[in-house]
């Protein structure tokens, strides 16, 4: 398939699979799996064609269940009833947070907030909070003491294509990178 779309379908994956499944009548399940042949018809692809976009993505955004019935994405959810029941983990004593300057007054004032998602998302790689920062501009990078919070009791979890995510990141654990 080309590569363009690859993307344009994997856009479509996202949205309806962390945002809005009933736009297209889904129904997700507690743990946020979607049946594929739903997504298949609605979204006029083939299975190859759908294989083919989880295998490629860049990200690996989407995970299939053992028999390739069921899809969901792997982090990045903006619905609150949905539980990927990802264990607790213990991050490196540093995660970074990729924003912009625009964020900082009040980012620094209340801290790291998950705004529309349901967690805070963090990278163990200072490329890869470059990448999601550059996305709205020019990237600023934050630095977030994972040893201090754990040691005051928060808590991380780690999604299964490498994104740490947490409740939130009380300013006086951020420090500019
Ligand atoms: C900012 C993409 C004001 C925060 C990426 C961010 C990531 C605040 C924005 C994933 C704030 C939220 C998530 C506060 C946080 N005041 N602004 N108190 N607290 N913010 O998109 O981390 O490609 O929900 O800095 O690669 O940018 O979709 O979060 O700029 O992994 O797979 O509010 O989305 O992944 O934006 O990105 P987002 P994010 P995918």
């Amino acid at each position: 398939m080309e590569n363009q779309r690859i993307i344009n379908i994997s856009k479509k994956l996202s949205y309806h699979l962390r945002h809005a499944p009933e736009k297209i009548g889904l129904k997700l399940d507690k743990n946020g799996w979607a049946d594929v042949s739903t997504i298949l018809s609605k979204l006029h692809i083939s299975k190859a064609e759908l294989e083919e976009c989880v295998a490629k993505n860049d990200k690996q955004r989407f995970a299939f269940d053992e028999r390739h019935e069921k899809i969901r994405a792997n982090q990045g959810h903006s619905i609150k009833n949905v539980d990927l029941e990802l264990p607790i983990s213990s991050p490196p004593k540093i995660l970074y947070h990729g924003t912009v300057e625009k964020f900082m007054d009040e980012i620094m004032k209340d801290g790291l907030k998950p705004m529309s998602r349901q967690y805070v998302h963090l990278s163990a790689m200072i490329e890869t909070a470059e990448k999601v920062g550059s996305r709205r501009g020019k990237p600023v990078i934050l630095k977030v003491d994972t040893e201090r919070m754990t040691e005051d009791g928060m808590e991380f979890r780690v999604s299964s294509n490498g994104v740490w995510l947490t409740d939130r990141v009380p300013a006086k654990y951020l420090s500019k990178f």
